[in-house]
């Protein structure tokens, strides 16, 4: 095997994934409802891959222990084993993360597909970028849509091996310079991790069934608005699926909640703003913060 080195980006969701599809093994991933993102060019994993005379995995210098690390190893196990039968050589992973850690900014996201990106190198497997997308997506839901920039979908599929559940750009960055202005609310790591909070909405959440029924409409809508560059459009839709997503989290046995009174006090602000003029959308994920999609300033 190589050393190598990938970088990847943290992207957005702007009809948002929440959600296991139950008919599938757990170690594909499949999500039980398709997503639609905006990749970001300011948050960043960098993730190394090289030969060791034993397993190890450190980000931004700290050896990491526990679940993350097995998580990690488990990913390398899934690469090498579609390409070779022989066990699979020792590696050091090092990656360093250019954003907050597990504070839901998506740092999964980036951190799967540079990883499925470096190991694919060093393994020196020829992958498509499809078969990026399909590995990163069996590390974290989320990750399928970082291996493209500018504006990437991802549907659900149908398929029982998950071959359809694959992401795809539907614009680049530079089609439509939208920004996204990320409003840090708290620190620290968030107090539920996405993969357990999906897996109790699912079988607690009375909102969970309409949200996943209702999600294909969002994708079609939110598509079509890209397509058409209709910003106000598009920020109807990206609230809509946050705050269903929300509500779906918040009726979830025990309450899912992510909000913080900063949270609430940075969604009214946007929207006090926009009754003045400004076109800007929130949106949030499994974490505090708060996202406003709006236009750049250059653009404006
Ligand atoms: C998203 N989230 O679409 C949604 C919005 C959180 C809220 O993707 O279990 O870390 O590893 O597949 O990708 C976070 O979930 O979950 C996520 P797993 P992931 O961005």
């Amino acid at each position: 095997m190589k050393t190598a080195t990938a970088t990847a980006h943290s992207n957005i969701a702007l009809v948002k994934y929440w959600g296991k599809r139950a008919d599938a093994p757990p170690a594909l991933n499949l999500p039980a409802v398709g997503s639609l993102s905006m990749t970001l060019d300011g948050l960043r994993t960098v993730t190394t891959v090289a030969a060791a005379g034993s397993d190890s995995f450190s980000l931004d210098g700290e050896a990491v222990s526990g679940k993350p690390e097995q998580k990690v190893y488990a990913h390398l196990d899934r690469l090498w084993a579609s390409a070779h039968e022989t066990p699979r050589p020792r590696c050091a992973v090092t990656s360093i993360n250019h954003l907050p850690t597990a504070a839901g900014l998506a740092s999964s996201a980036s951190g799967f597909a540079a990883l499925t990106m470096a190991a694919a190198t060093a393994f020196e497997l020829d992958l498509t970028t499809a078969r990026l997308s399909e590995f990163s997506r069996m590390g974290s839901g989320s990750a399928a849509r970082s291996i493209f920039g500018g504006f990437v979908r991802l549907d659900a599929g149908e398929a029982a091996d998950g071959r359809d559940c694959v992401a795809r750009p539907l614009a680049g960055a530079e089609d439509w310079p939208l920004r996204l202005v990320v409003v840090q609310t708290t620190r620290g790591v968030k107090p539920v991790g996405s993969t357990e909070g999906m897996q109790a909405s699912r079988d607690t959440s009375p909102y969970y069934q309409p949200w996943v029924d209702t999600s294909i409409q969002d994708l079609d809508a939110a598509q079509a608005a890209i397509e058409a560059r209709d910003l106000p459009r598009l920020g109807a839709i990206v609230e809509h699926s946050c705050f269903k997503m929300h509500a779906c989290m918040m009726a979830t046995v025990p309450p899912i909640v992510y909000w913080k009174p900063a949270s609430l006090g940075a969604i009214h602000a946007v929207w006090a703003a926009r009754e003045e003029g400004l076109h800007g959308y929130v949106t949030m994920d499994a974490g505090p913060h708060v996202k406003v999609l709006c236009l750049s300033l250059i653009h404006i």
